[in-house]
């Protein structure tokens, strides 16, 4: 526990309500054929596309795409529905009608990716569908007002070519590989300029997992700024998976694994009133976003409700999915959190009693690895994960007839941050005839090859930098003006994001490693992540922690009034890896976040180039080594 205790690095659970704002089935056999039939039904308005499961539901895999003799080849289309409530959903579709598939690849295959987008509904639909009626929300149905953000500053002319396109508008897509240390480049794991419209022709991604990539679970979504919200809200997400987690704990030998994805999405009743098996809980509050704000209580109306596997669990009786397992069977899970804006605290209860549960990989990465000096696995009762996080864990299933629960516990997202209350996710049932996994690791692993280099916990960082979350209203003196967001580097000028900026905010050198200290000066959660690459933990508000293993993704505590100094993450950022080098950025993972303009860019220059001459004026603090 004591080395975990903080991996949810979430603020104190037990707070009393102080809010300091007044603000706010997989049945698409109808696509059996995506050629010309798909390319009519795309433009027909009724056909309902990226159907779902009904809640209660059992909890299926989501189909696995396998390399073979060392390539993975994978057709996609990205296709979007607007319900009647107005809320959108979004699915990668295979031809076969699958959704969002698991892709499976080992280091050094080839992963040759064909995307066709098949958006159009979403236009009328911007601004969310869940904000609730009497607080400014829209009219279901009706079209919706934009976001707290300037979309017509993003519109540009489109290019013919989507490598250079830019373009970000409500039908754009593109793929992050989030976790994977390949090329920031077009056709690899560009999001600054890949831009595909539903005009192109099926776009290629085209990459080798890199041979030192680590076994894990890492994951895939659209990143179009100012519009990734939406399409991850929707649905728009699945798992990868680098093969070989045995080979770095052979400990997991033999074990059927399991693929969870837990997505949030608009509320299906916003309108209900709350269970009365739940207390009472103070008046509700929207924030600005339209979402139900912080409570405190660990009750009341969350924000988003939330999906396993797409079976949805909705509020407010939250009927738990349901996840079949042979009696006692011990399984490998791979949680992601493809959630927008939603923090997980996952535990599984067996009566009621937290059960403990083997962590053995973060964010993709093997605790014990790269010559971490962490154990392989480490027991803990719960799990924090931030929006995009994964954990891999060991889990012991329930004896016949005890009942058994997944649970994700309530988060306290901070004064200003979204309600994020208890509830169930699915029950576990033992059952002696339960199917077993789909996958099952290898019996008799090859031990994974010895780290080429020191353990980046033992790596003295060439400098330290400073960055900060804040926000700050549009309008001071009108609290229900909207919300800007930064995230800054320390002695710039805190801005949102601009796509049309050539200036990094950041340059650095690869080979090198560096401190980053990332201060939240806001009163809310937000979830630092920086694409190509891993980082470590290590300190938490200015005290070391011996955490010592990668993750890519990490929650930042949030601020308040009564705080002497802004909460903050140490982090020891690894640009030792060649595939580092160019131009990518780093953000909050709170999606809405992220599309407001939490956001920054970061240029790793070639080990042997010169840096370029310091550019003069206030702006240039800290952008250099
Ligand atoms: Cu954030």
């Amino acid at each position: 526990m004591s080395a975990f205790c903080s991996y949810l690095r979430c603020a104190p659970a037990a707070h009393v309500a102080r809010l300091t704002k007044d603000r706010f089935a997989m049945s698409c056999l109808l696509v059996l054929a995506l050629g010309l039939s798909g390319r009519a039904l795309a433009t027909d308005p009724t056909h309902e596309w990226c159907p779902r499961p009904s809640s209660g539901g059992v909890v299926a895999e989501p189909e696995d795409l396998r390399s073979q003799n060392g390539v993975l080849r994978v057709d996609l289309t990205l296709h979007d529905f607007r319900e009647k409530d107005g809320s959108v959903r979004y699915c990668y579709l295979l031809h076969d009608g699958a959704q969002s598939p698991t892709l499976r690849l080992h280091p050094g295959d080839l992963l040759i990716l064909h995307l066709t987008d098949r958006l159009v509904a979403y236009e009328t639909a911007v601004g969310g569908a869940n904000a609730l009626p009497g607080h400014g929300a829209p009219v279901a149905g009706a079209p919706a007002p934009a976001p707290a953000m300037n979309m017509t500053m993003h519109m540009q002319p489109a290019s013919s070519d989507p490598c250079t396109r830019g373009a970000m508008s409500p039908v754009a897509t593109n793929i992050h590989f989030h976790g994977m240390t390949v090329p920031p480049v077009c056709h690899e794991d560009d999001v600054l300029k890949t831009s595909i419209l539903p005009s192109d022709p099926p776009f290629e991604y085209r990459f080798r997992i890199p041979k030192n990539e680590p076994p894990g679970l890492y994951w895939y979504h659209p990143h179009i700024h100012g519009f990734t919200e939406p399409a991850v809200l929707g649905g728009a997400s699945g798992a990868l998976i680098v093969e070989g987690i045995e080979r770095a704990n052979p400990a997991l030998a033999g074990l059927p694994e399991r693929v969870l994805v837990i997505r949030d999405q608009d509320l299906l009743n916003p309108n209900a009133p709350p269970s009365k098996s739940e207390p009472v809980v103070p008046k509700l509050f929207i924030d600005h976003d339209g979402d139900s704000a912080n409570n405190g209580t660990g009750f009341g109306l969350p924000a988003k409700d939330l999906s396993v596997n797409f079976v949805p669990v909705p509020y407010p009786d939250y009927p738990p999915a349901r996840i079949m397992m042979r009696p006692g069977e011990r399984q490998l899970w791979r949680v992601l959190n493809a959630s927008a804006i939603t923090y997980l605290n996952l535990a599984v209860l067996f009566r009621g009693a937290p059960q403990q549960l083997g962590i053995v990989g973060i964010d993709g990465v093997p605790l014990h690895y790269g010559g971490s000096p962490a154990p392989p696995i480490v027991w803990v009762d719960h799990i924090g994960l931030p929006p995009a996080g994964r954990a891999e864990f060991v889990v012991n299933g329930p004896p016949l007839g005890v009942p058994a629960l997944l649970v994700t516990r309530t988060v306290d997202t901070g004064p200003g941050g979204e309600n994020d209350p208890n509830r169930t996710l699915a029950s576990i049932i033992a059952r002696s005839d339960a199917p077993e996994p789909r996958s099952v690791l290898q019996s008799h692993p090859k031990p994974l090859p010895p780290p080429t280099q020191p353990w980046l916990g033992d790596v003295q960082p060439v400098r330290v930098r400073k960055l900060y979350f804040s926000e700050k209203l549009q309008n001071p003196n009108d609290p229900t003006s909207a919300v800007e967001f930064y995230l800054t580097v320390d002695g710039q000028t805190p801005k949102p994001f601009d796509p049309n900026s050539t200036m990094p905010n950041i340059v650095v050198k690869q080979g090198t490693v560096e401190d980053w200290i990332i201060e939240n000066r806001s009163p809310e959660l937000h979830a630092f992540h920086i694409h190509q690459l891993h980082f470590e933990l290590v300190a938490w508000n200015g005290v070391p922690v011996h955490e010592p293993f990668l993750r890519d993704t990490v929650n930042v505590p949030y601020y308040s009034s009564r705080m002497l100094t802004y909460p903050s993450v140490r982090l020891r950022m690894d640009f030792r890896d060649p595939n580092t080098v160019g131009t990518f950025v780093f953000h909050c993972h709170l999606l809405d976040h992220e599309d407001a303009g939490m956001m920054g860019t970061i240029r790793v220059e070639p080990a042997a180039a010169p840096l370029p001459a310091l550019p003069t004026g206030p702006e240039s603090n800290n952008v250099h080594p």
